[in-house]
């Protein structure tokens, strides 16, 4: 564990910032061991399930999110994510279904506990789990390592995209989608990794500008719609958890039914803005908030968004359009951790922070 020094230590010596540039590596290995997220899909098809329920807490719960909705709606699978402790005390009615748990540690008490609860309701359980040793890597009845090895960092960076990643695989394996649209999205998922790589080399220079001018804001909100929602409770937990900041997350259109009473010139707005049905409004939104002092920050691959604002960051030309949410999250997790290190903190010992929680949550 890096001592930290103030200001003089180097931003290369923190294991956060370190294991945030190893995700290209992460998606490559993930890529690999496809077969035996085909035969774990294979397996629970089997029992035909209605629905699929995904789960998990914190970061973990925020890739369930994700991954629920690739399921849905590219997948056309029923797909539902809740955090394990909603799913403990308001069971699913029908059992008829799949639980697929999201847990880096393997041991969040909640989601520990509701992976037992599904176990009991004879539900088939997966664990998506950096740690295939741990309790619930044992006790499920399929388990899945997202490949990492032990993550050093208290806050989830490279496990979060991993374990994301490996359930839309999951999800992509389990739906019946046919042949054209199976090989356009195996195409995207083909070049993810080189993707990724270039938003690692392309976009850090730029997060750490826009990190110095968010050192005069004082409140954030993050905004983004489809799969960029989860992307963006994921990039404002990452500033939460590593520079105590306020930071509120909105559905982009639901920003405006109140929320737009907080807007000021020492409030920051980060905007997920991929080309898709979303940008024309996503686009009124921009300006208006402009309009209004605050300070945009769009994140985005079409350059008349990106040209417009002197605080965005611009995603490489030609990255896969369906992945977009998962590499922008690369991108605020470097916001995050150039934020917090610019004003002194040091991201890998958050305060108040465990790598997981252990509450004794029986029932
Ligand atoms: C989930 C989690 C993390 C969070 C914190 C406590 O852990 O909520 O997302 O950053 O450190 O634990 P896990 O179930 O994925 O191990």
């Amino acid at each position: 564990m890096p001592v930290y020094t103030g200001r003089f230590m180097h931003v290369n010596n923190f294991h956060m910032i370190n294991e945030v540039r190893q995700q290209a590596t992460v998606f490559a290995r993930i890529l690999q061991n496809r077969t035996l997220i085909a035969d774990v899909a294979h397996e629970v098809s089997k029992r035909n399930p209605h629905s699929h329920y995904a789960i998990g807490c914190g970061s973990s719960y925020y890739a369930a999110i994700i991954s629920a909705f690739y399921h849905e709606h590219l997948f056309s699978l029923n797909s539902r994510a809740v955090p394990s402790s909603e799913f403990i005390w308001y069971p699913p009615a029908s059992k008829s279904l799949t639980l697929m748990a999201l847990s880096r540690s393997g041991r969040t008490s909640e989601t520990l506990e509701a992976t037992r609860m599904a176990k009991k309701l004879q539900i088939p359980t997966i664990a998506v789990t950096a740690d295939p040793s741990s309790p619930m890597g044992k006790e499920c009845d399929y388990c899945l390592d997202i490949g990492i090895g032990e993550e050093e960092s208290v806050v989830m960076t490279k496990s979060f995209t991993a374990s994301t990643l490996l359930s839309i695989l999951l999800g992509f394996e389990l739906s019946k989608l046919q042949s054209a649209n199976r090989n356009a999205f195996d195409e995207e998922l083909v070049k993810l990794p080189s993707d990724a790589d270039r938003v690692i080399r392309g976009v850090e220079d730029q997060a750490r500008t826009i990190a110095e001018s968010m050192r005069k804001l004082s409140g954030f909100i993050y905004l983004g719609s489809g799969a960029s929602y989860g992307a963006c409770l994921e990039g404002a937990l990452k500033l939460r958890e590593t520079s105590y900041t306020t930071c509120e997350v909105y559905h982009i259109p639901e920003f405006r039914h109140g929320p737009f009473a907080l807007l000021q010139d020492d409030v920051g707005v980060v905007v997920i803005v991929p080309e898709d049905k979303t940008l024309k409004q996503s686009e009124m939104l921009l300006k208006e908030m402009a309009s209004k002092e605050a300070m945009v920050i769009p994140i985005s691959n079409v350059s008349k968004i990106t040209d417009a604002y002197k605080n965005s960051i611009r995603m490489p030309e030609g990255i896969s359009a369906n992945f977009m949410p998962l590499l922008s999250v690369i991108a605020m997790q470097m916001v995050a951790f150039h934020y917090a290190v610019g004003r002194g903190l040091n991201p890998d010992l958050p305060r108040n922070l465990t790598k997981f929680v252990a509450t004794d949550f029986g029932q």
